[in-house]
């Protein structure tokens, strides 16, 4: 039989960063309560969790990068809302933030979660902001708090 290493769902004592970008705000702030009722459920402490606002998604990874290389935190939430317009400039803010945001994932030592959408529409968004397909907050803070706990038992090993 195999060994199975996986991390728990438990937040307690567990120090979170969110990096929260205002653009979508209206979509934003839902993510926000999303990742913070789901840190609660999990049994952490939601005002221990310190909420770092970046004027667009553009601007998380600098943000995230700061956040990550603190060793304030045992994992960093990444929450933003690009929405596709009329013109080329959501490719490019859509793109920048996500490879930005995975370089960083990639190179820090703490697990980084994405809960930034990149949906068509603004009904799309406000479907995954806590309607219809759920808050992609919710899930991207119960990741973090899943991959902490896996980080952990990965180290105790
Ligand atoms: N930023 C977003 O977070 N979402 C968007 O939908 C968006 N659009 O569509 O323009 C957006 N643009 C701003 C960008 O993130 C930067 O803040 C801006 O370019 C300044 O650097």
């Amino acid at each position: 039989m195999a060994r199975i290493v996986e991390g728990n769902l438990s937040a307690a004592g567990l120090r979170f960063a969110i990096v929260q970008s205002r653009f979508n705000a209206f979509i934003t702030d839902r993510l926000l309560e999303g990742a913070l009722d789901a840190i609660k459920r999990c049994g952490g402490d939601p005002d221990a969790v310190v909420v770092y606002r970046t004027p667009g998604a553009f601007e998380i990874p600098a943000v995230l990068r700061r956040a990550a290389t603190s060793g304030k935190f045992d994992a960093v939430i990444c929450i933003g809302a690009v929405i596709r317009g009329a013109t080329p400039h959501f490719e490019y803010v859509a793109a920048e933030a996500s490879k930005g945001i995975a370089a960083v994932a990639s190179q820090v030592d703490i697990p980084v979660a994405f809960g930034v959408l990149t949906p068509d529409t603004i009904e799309q968004a406000i479907e995954r902001a806590g309607t219809k397909a759920g808050n992609k907050g919710f899930d991207a803070a119960m990741s973090a708090v899943e991959m902490c706990n896996l980080v952990r038992a990965m180290d105790a090993e």
